[in-house]
């Protein structure tokens, strides 16, 4: 079915079929707008270049124009319907896949949505200030590309809230707009979340690791035995590929531009230059990297053992997994402190299934890194490498909550990392530096210094495109 733009809220899930749900999430969306008005992008603009979605299907899903930012076309978008589609795992491998929720998952399958919605609007919130110290145009056009994207993903978790969970669905409907990111008294849910996005550098590593989490997760859930969910995922993976890239070439564009400074003024002392030095990309990658891995929560976990067996929450790419889809009697090892050292153990497969998506995401991490080598070798830069610290470092969630790793995966006590932390992490002084960089440039096709230039416009555009208009 191809989205209606002529409702109030696009959608293609009939909603002028339910009276009843077309009046409750028409009263949701002026409070929405709101949240929007209060939380969502700080710089007050004229129109942005943005893509909307026109059609879930394969072909042309997507429609380039000038939108103004609070008239952007928020809906509801579900892929198609395989009506052939069953269940691929766990207990009720084989069956076809429920297209309402049963009662005994109901809780677990409410909070798994309660989470996923959270983490949406909880994004808008953190980068809410960035278009104040856009590099580009080009670049601030993606960050309210990013930000409209995530409402959308609100929306279609509060839609799942809304048309199958009931009373208690709407109140967590009205809930995703209360909490915020940072807030003391009513912060987001997940860790990540309530940390800060400040700087320019700090978003091309939240789009390259955290929103890298969001494909994963999403990607497990496009999988649920509740196809609604699944059918809904689908659909948000889409839009979240173009996160990715921003997040991708970002760090890329970083990290070219510090390689020309570092051979321009044969040194790794660029900070001086307006560059931003190669030690602390790698704090901020380590920084982003580390609170991403905590969204996967603990190694070892029952809920999630519990979600893949009814049903729930799937694995990455489960169907072209070879194994029986049931995990019972398999085994897997993992990682974890044992006293000074860290140990590896075997675990039951099935409660271990966070680390297994761990381990997919973080291979996909590494990809990331290889490219931002290969960029520092093309500059002829051999003496310094990115690279991802080990697992344990900087955990506050699982295995390693609670002990001190290095980034090279030594186990020390809290006075060396006390000592090493300036080194690993972002300390004051990096902050304050790439701070200092954030300096907006609104002229189309100039770039910030420390910063190269994209590689193409969006859209077969020019660099030198109106892509914002204030
Ligand atoms: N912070 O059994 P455990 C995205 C809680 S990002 C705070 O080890 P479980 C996006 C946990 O809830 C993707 N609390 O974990 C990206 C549990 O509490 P309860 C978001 C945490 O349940 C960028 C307890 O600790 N989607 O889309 O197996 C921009 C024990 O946990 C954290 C999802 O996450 C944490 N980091 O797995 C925009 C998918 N970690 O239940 C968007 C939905 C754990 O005992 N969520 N806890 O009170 C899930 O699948 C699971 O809830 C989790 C945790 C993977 C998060």
């Amino acid at each position: 079915m191809s989205i209606d733009y002529t409702e109030r809220i696009p959608n293609n899930v009939d909603l002028a079929g339910d009276r009843r749900l077309q009046r409750a999430l028409e009263s949701w969306q002026p409070r929405f707008l709101q949240w929007w008005g209060e939380m969502g992008p700080a710089l007050p603009t004229q129109d942005v270049y943005l893509r909307t979605a026109v059609d879930v299907g394969r072909a042309g899903w997507a429609h380039f124009d000038r939108v103004r930012l609070p008239d952007y076309r928020w809906g509801i978008f579900l892929a198609e319907r395989d009506p052939d589609r069953r269940i691929a795992f766990g207990q009720h491998q084989g069956e076809p896949v429920w297209q309402q929720v049963p009662g005994e998952h109901r809780a677990s399958l409410q909070r798994l949505i309660v989470v996923q919605g959270d983490t949406e609007p909880a994004s808008v919130e953190q980068q809410r200030r960035l278009g104040l110290t856009a590099p580009s145009l080009y670049d601030l056009r993606n960050l309210f590309q990013v930000n409209v994207e995530e409402g959308r993903h609100l929306w279609a978790m509060v839609y799942l809230l809304h048309a199958y969970f009931g009373r208690s669905g709407r109140d967590e409907a009205e809930a995703l707009l209360l909490r915020n990111s940072g807030s003391e008294d009513s912060p987001r849910i997940l860790g990540a979340f309530n940390e800060e996005t400040p700087d320019w550098l700090s978003f091309f590593m939240f789009t390259y690791f955290t929103d890298r989490d969001g494909k994963y997760q999403l990607g497990t859930l496009k999988e649920s035995a509740f196809d609604p969910l699944s059918r809904t995922c689908e659909f948000m993976l889409k839009e979240e590929a173009h996160h990715m890239f921003v997040g991708t070439t970002g760090v890329d564009r970083v990290v070219e531009r510090t390689a020309q400074l570092m051979r321009e003024h044969d040194t790794d002392d660029i900070a001086r230059h307006g560059g931003i030095p190669l030690p602390v990309i790698q704090k901020y990658l380590n920084f982003h990297y580390s609170v991403s891995l905590d969204l996967f929560g603990g190694e070892t976990s029952t809920n999630v053992a519990n979600y893949y067996s009814s049903g729930l929450k799937g694995r990455w790419q489960e169907e072209r997994r070879g194994d029986d889809h049931v995990l019972t009697s398999a085994v897997t090892t993992i990682e974890r402190p044992g006293g000074e050292r860290i140990v590896s153990v075997e675990l039951p497969a099935l409660t271990a299934l966070n680390h297994d998506l761990r381990t997919a995401y973080i291979g996909d991490c590494e990809t990331g890194v290889t490219r931002w080598n290969r960029i520092l070798d093309s500059h002829g830069i051999t003496g310094h490498r990115l690279a991802l610290p080990h697992v344990g470092f900087n955990r506050k969630v699982g295995a390693f909550a609670g002990c001190h790793v290095t980034p090279g995966g030594r186990v020390v006590d809290a006075a060396t990392w006390a000592a090493g932390r300036p080194a690993w992490l972002p300390a004051p002084a990096d902050k304050a530096h790439v701070e200092s960089l954030m300096r907006p440039v609104y002229e189309p096709g100039k770039i910030a210094a420390w910063l190269a230039p994209p590689r193409s416009g969006i859209n077969g555009q020019p660099l030198d495109y109106e892509y914002v208009r204030f």
